[in-house]
């Protein structure tokens, strides 16, 4: 039968707007969510944004973020360390258990979910790419396990959405819900299609999936001045990221 599953990525400790992307979801009468990773970092409620997205999201699978600061006791930076310590114990051990990728069919096709890449969730794939990075994201790899080869991949990490059709393969980026560079307001991804129809890889006449790009305003200079209460380090920097969707940029990998 036809479902959707909407997709989120990047939300990055930012509540304010997460609450806001799932009141869209829930409004459009969405229940299956799956979460593309980097639940926490560069925000100040990283570990509200792992408790809302345990209990509103079906999946999510591990960004790069959620791999360095639950794994590293000792931070390179001070906003990293603020962030790590914000956590509790058990919100760290469940980040690190987050899966790869998340693989499922839809409308006859095989579609995969990751993070950053099939190479691993620091391995970046940019807006700008090579047709060697392109065809790589559908193919198998350690990090993605052997199963069937997808058509439609989607990922977060890049905190820009677009979408690309070539070669029969369909590349999504979600976005990012709570550190957006590409635009005001807080993106997410719609798939559309028979979810319960039988495997099959795309075929003439394969109905597809339909993929909607949704944008939802919500309220920064209230996600500025929590951030600002909570006594979270480089807030003006974070602040320039929400209100402009400028990169605070950093010496430190990974940036995004
Ligand atoms: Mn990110």
């Amino acid at each position: 039968m036809p479902g959707r599953i909407a997709v989120v990525s990047d939300v990055h400790g930012n509540t304010t707007a997460f609450e806001a992307v799932l009141a869209d979801i829930e409004a459009r009468g969405i229940t299956r969510i799956v979460n593309l990773g980097d639940v926490v970092g560069k925000g100040p409620r990283g570990s509200a944004a792992i408790a809302l997205t345990r209990e509103r999201c079906e999946v999510t699978v591990r960004g790069n973020w959620d791999t360095f600061i639950a794994r590293d006791e000792t931070q390179l930076w001070p906003a990293a360390q603020w962030t790590h310590d914000e956590l509790s114990t058990d919100d760290r051990a469940w980040l690190l258990s987050l899966p790869n990728t998340h693989d499922l069919v839809m409308g006859g096709q095989h579609v995969r979910l990751f993070h950053a890449s099939q190479v691993h969730e620091f391995h970046r794939v940019n807006y700008h790419h090579t047709e060697e990075e392109f065809r790589g994201m559908f193919t198998n790899t350690d990090f993605t396990g052997d199963g069937p080869t997808p058509t439609v991949v989607g990922y977060g990490d890049i905190h820009g959405t677009f979408l690309e059709v070539d070669l029969g393969l369909t590349l999504f980026n979600a976005g990012s819900v709570g550190n957006p560079l590409d635009a005001p307001g807080a993106p997410y991804v719609v798939l559309e299609g028979e979810i319960d129809g039988e495997e099959s890889t795309a075929e003439p006449g394969s109905p597809g999936v339909s993929i909607t790009f949704v944008r939802v305003p919500y309220d920064v200079e209230a996600e500025i001045a929590v951030a600002r209460d909570l006594g979270m380090p480089d807030v003006e920097a974070y602040a320039l990221e929400l209100r402009e969707q400028v990169y605070r940029g950093s010496a430190f990998p990974p940036p995004s």
